[in-house]
């Protein structure tokens, strides 16, 4: 069982290694692997940014490890019905996103001053069922853990199972989304920490070219965004599209909208007393760079037995608009022409909301 899912503060502490590291590989599993193995032979391949290959999968672009984790979803996984999806493109929020959703939730469970994303940071309470779904085979017994039951997919809306998405579910999704141009910068740096030293690096012109190409894991960026985008047009109840640059500009008022999302208000009182205030700064930034565990304290996330990242990978600049470092004004005005082509009519606008 995957202990450092339960909502018991020591349970935080120890997480097991895995897929791969401590199991023993059952013959169902070699037989499950061998299927997936060959029908991945039949899919479209393309660069991969950090492992050699990705595969278009459903209209998108997916690591082996993805399609896996998608198919273990599918087979495996009995959403909740008051379970709430955390959904992005990579490299728009997500970390933020945890902290927020899971310390808004359980903030009648902890005390501010001594809370667990202190002490673990925001991926080790926040199962990321792509891949924590195979942390026991066949599936993560995630049974225990409190409703509302938080997990995170970078997964397209129309990759998931009719369980999750379907009218008749109750299950929610929060979206963030951020301009694709700090997406793309951010995610290049992820990517290249993790690419394997006996592959060749992806330069940075080659990345953007990848991206615009829509060839990145989990991508084509615009086509996944308007999909949850479409999908909140037609059940804001059960949607809720937040942006990485409405949230840098007014988190207290984001936060206020999420949680009421969840289902889970702030009181009046609550509001008085500065809980608001609170967990914007437990969550921030600065705060959750900064602490031992996101710094070098040996803080680590091992999504598969060869993907091990360091929990300081997760925090860089965290700015709107870093892409000024590394765009041309061709490359800009490139990504801006692609995504009002693809957005023209959605009336989705990528970007703060409200400029000054
Ligand atoms: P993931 O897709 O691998 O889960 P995700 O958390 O979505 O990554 O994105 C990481 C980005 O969010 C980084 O952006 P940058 O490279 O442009 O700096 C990271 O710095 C930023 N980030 C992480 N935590 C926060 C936070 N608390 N507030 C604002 N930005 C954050």
């Amino acid at each position: 069982m995957a202990t450092y899912l339960l909502p018991d503060q020591d349970a935080f502490y120890n997480p097991k290694p895995i897929n791969g590291d401590n199991q023993i590989q059952t013959e169902e599993q070699e037989a499950y692997d061998q299927k997936l193995d060959a029908m991945i032979a039949t899919l479209p391949k393309n660069k991969g940014w950090r492992s050699q290959y990705i595969f278009r999968y459903k209209g998108f672009w997916c690591s082996r490890e993805a399609i896996r984790g998608l198919l273990l979803i599918k087979d495996h996984f009995h959403p909740q019905p008051t379970d709430i999806f955390l959904t992005s493109f990579m490299k728009c929020g997500t970390t933020w996103l945890k902290a927020l959703m899971f310390s808004t939730v359980n903030r009648h469970r902890y005390n501010f001053s001594d809370h667990p994303l202190l002490r673990t940071g925001p991926q080790s309470v926040f199962p990321f069922l792509d891949t924590h779904i195979f942390l026991d085979y066949p599936m993560t017994n995630f049974d225990h853990l409190p409703a509302p039951r938080l997990f995170a997919t970078h997964h397209a809306h129309t990759s998931l199972p009719t369980s999750m998405t379907s009218p008749a579910s109750t299950c929610k999704f929060v979206y963030v989304c951020r301009d694709p141009k700090d997406a793309l910068v951010s995610k290049w740096h992820f990517m290249r920490k993790l690419r394997s030293k006996e592959l060749p690096p992806v330069s940075f012109d080659e990345a953007f070219e990848l991206f615009c190409d829509g060839v990145s894991e989990y991508g084509p960026f615009w086509e996944i965004v308007l999909g949850y985008w479409k999908a909140s047009q037609d059940s804001p109840e059960k949607i809720l599209f937040l942006k990485y640059e409405d949230m840098k500009r007014e988190p207290k008022v984001e936060l206020k909208r999420l949680a009421a999302f969840m289902g889970k208000p702030f009181t009046e009182e609550e509001e008085k007393k500065g809980v608001v205030e609170e967990i914007v700064k437990l969550c921030s930034f600065e705060n959750l760079s900064n602490l031992e565990v996101n710094k070098g304290g040996g803080g680590v996330q091992k999504f598969t037995a060869k993907v091990v990242v360091e929990n300081r990978e997760f925090f860089r600049k965290g700015k709107v608009g870093d892409w000024e470092n590394y765009l041309t004004e061709e490359m800009k005005d490139r990504i801006d022409t692609i995504t009002r082509n693809k957005l023209k009519g959605s009336g989705l606008i990528l970007g703060a909301t409200h400029q000054t």
